[in-house]
């Protein structure tokens, strides 16, 4: 794909939104970006600072503004955004973090434009018990969670629907990557789109009835589980996912079945992100699963960072969970 254009399939064969910035576009968003880092308090997670990359995004390029509009009105097959060439420069980034709970708090340049891309797809919200409710959180691995199913562990991330277990689930979760794997480990996703014409209807029939609950993942602190809940709901023919392979479980073992066998149809139609610096990548948190391969640490600065950001399209059916009706769900 040529810089510069907004395409809705690419030659990896997915199907989403795409677009490239131009070496202008990059310098527009990185202008953007360097003065929020200058506004009071130059902390992200301050409703001053919020208030001000709301206003501010609305200045990004116009070609990013209509490929988030569109993607936001219809996310395609893969339900997927890939934004390429955000000014994010590899070279002047600080070591990779490597402690758990790790978040960027200060509005730093890759902090900044992760707020102004989410904040004009929705508004970005957090869960208090996860991360300390920080808005823009990074996906680093993290010594002692290697084996955790988690975004600080290293071992083989299964597919999982973002906070499957919460009733206000992220509907978007976004991804930029500020330094990649040397190994080129990548994020998978699947969407229920392309695996649904693999389910026997018997098997579709079951994932829509509530006979499976979920638990809250281990970077939640609060041990937390949902009711019972279906996994597959809404449109008959283009319904939404709500799965997380670790700790989705079902209540009989017609539902387990049912479940092994979505498992399988989601990775028979598996593909892979391999995040490059200054890609961000949207994912439509109610239609794609996601994942991510195993990969070595070596915890020495130089490992894979993204940070991710988390959007709801609407600030008003989540207010009874946001603390003082900020960005934060209890
Ligand atoms: O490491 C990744 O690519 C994704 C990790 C993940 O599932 C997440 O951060 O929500
Ligand atoms: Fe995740």
């Amino acid at each position: 794909m040529t810089a510069g254009s907004t395409t809705t399939s690419s030659e990896t064969g997915q199907d989403g939104i795409r677009i490239q910035l131009t070496p202008k576009e990059a310098a527009q968003t990185a202008a953007l970006a360097e003065r929020l880092s200058s506004t009071a308090s130059g902390a992200v997670d301050h409703p001053d600072w919020i208030a001000a990359a709301r206003t501010t995004s609305c200045a990004l390029p116009v070609r990013l503004l209509e490929a988030i509009r569109s993607y936001r009105n219809d996310p395609g097959t893969d339900g997927l955004l890939a934004i390429g060439r955000l000014p994010v420069t590899h070279g002047a980034l600080p070591p990779t973090p490597t402690v758990a709970q790790s978040a960027e708090t200060a509005a730093t340049v890759p902090a900044a434009i992760s707020m102004l891309v989410g904040l004009q797809l929705g508004e970005i919200v957090a869960y208090r018990d996860e991360k300390r409710g920080a808005l823009v959180q990074n996906v680093v691995p993290v010594p002692a969670l290697e084996t955790s199913q988690s975004n600080g562990g290293s071992v083989a991330l299964q597919f999982h629907t973002e906070n499957a277990f919460h009733p206000h689930r992220p509907d978007h979760i976004g991804l930029l990557c500020l330094r990649p794997a040397r190994e080129g480990v990548g994020t998978y996703i699947a969407s229920i789109r392309r695996a649904l014409p693999l389910l026997a209807d018997k098997d579709v029939a079951v994932l829509r009835e509530s006979r499976f609950t979920t638990c809250a993942p281990p970077s939640f602190s609060a041990a937390d589980h949902s009711c019972p809940h279906p996994v597959l709901s809404g449109h008959l023919d283009d319904p939404d996912i709500r799965v997380d392979f670790h700790a989705t479980s079902a209540l009989d073992d017609e539902g387990a079945a049912a479940l092994d066998r979505l498992g399988a149809a989601l990775d028979s139609v598996r593909c892979e992100l391999a995040l490059q610096p200054g890609e961000m990548v949207f994912l439509d948190n109610r239609l794609v699963v996601h994942g991510r391969g195993a990969f070595t640490p070596r915890y020495d600065g130089s490992d894979r960072w993204l940070h991710r950001v988390f959007v709801h399209l609407d600030n008003r059916r989540n207010r009874e969970w946001r603390i003082d009706a900020g960005s934060v769900l209890i």
